[in-house]
């Protein structure tokens, strides 16, 4: 059956990878993003399914419901939400980071993706099924250094996930946590260190990272199993990453 899907941040790396793969399943696709360009040209490269591009800033609720109640019929029964759209903005310690970029994540990360989720959430129970399908982090599991407010907004969007999931029990709707990794091929590093392409290239170096079709295929699993199973959650890792000791400071 053709699923209508509604991507944010469908412009950026996950993005194009997941709206790659529901189009090749010939599903009807809405994209969502910041820039009306970038969302045009993804469209132009896609399979021929229908799309209806919605252009808006997640962090702004109003122009959020203005797109969402402007969607054409044919598009307004969202099957499947991928709350996708986020950003890391620096790395160092909390102690130097910029409010303007804390504000900045929680208000994307945070605020975005429960908006996006209560407009959909009622549409969803009324037609008894539905999937909301977040993209969290292993931010939000394991704390790094330099890693402060976007680990708190990854881990805001797993218990947020999880809390939802006790909500709509009985509703058919479902709901998915992905955790990512390091993912590689994105803009996720270049926009954490404000188009710093050296330091963005240096994350990546000398190891192999997930790609962004590994998350889109976590995705499309998720989407496409019987109504009847729900995954919760998803920790995906490349094989070159995994856990470090904890860091103890000992006095010189
Ligand atoms: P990209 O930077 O390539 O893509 C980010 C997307 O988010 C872009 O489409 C961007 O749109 C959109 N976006 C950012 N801010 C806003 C905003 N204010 N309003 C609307 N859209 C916005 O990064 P990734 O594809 O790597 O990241 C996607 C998600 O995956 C994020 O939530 C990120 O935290 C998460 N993630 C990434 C990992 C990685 O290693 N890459 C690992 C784990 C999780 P625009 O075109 O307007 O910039
Ligand atoms: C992105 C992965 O490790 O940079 O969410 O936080 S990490």
């Amino acid at each position: 059956m053709t699923r209508t899907v509604l991507i944010t941040g469908a412009s950026g790396g996950f993005g194009r990878a997941i709206a790659g793969r529901f189009a090749r399943l010939g599903d009807r696709l809405i994209l969502a993003g910041r820039t009306p360009e970038r969302l045009e040209a993804l469209a132009t490269s896609l399979p021929p399914v229908p799309v209806h591009l919605a252009a808006f800033d997640i962090r702004d609720r109003g122009a959020i419901e203005t797109a969402v109640s402007a969607l054409p019929p044919e598009f307004a029964g969202v099957d499947v939400l991928v709350n996708n759209a986020g950003l890391a903005l620096g790395a160092g310690p909390a102690q130097q980071a910029s409010l303007d970029d804390w504000e900045q994540m929680i208000d994307t990360n945070t605020k975005g993706l429960v908006v996006m989720t209560r407009l959909l959430l009622p549409g969803m129970i009324a037609r008894g099924r539905g999937h909301i399908i977040n993209i969290g982090s292993v931010a939000g599991n394991w704390p790094y250094p330099g890693g402060h407010v976007y680990c708190a907004t990854k881990a805001f969007v797993r218990q947020f996930s999880l809390a939802l999931r006790a909500d709509v029990l009985g509703t058919g709707v479902r709901v998915t946590n992905i955790e990512p990794g390091m993912v590689a091929g994105t803009d996720f590093s270049l926009v954490r260190y404000q188009g710093d392409a050296e330091k963005a290239a240096k994350v990546y170096a000398n190891t192999t990272p997930l790609i962004p079709e590994d998350v889109a295929e976590s995705v499309l699993w998720c989407a496409g199993l019987p109504e009847r199973v729900n995954i919760n959650s998803i920790e995906l890792m490349g094989t070159t990453q995994a856990f470090s000791p904890f860091a103890i400071h000992r006095t010189p």
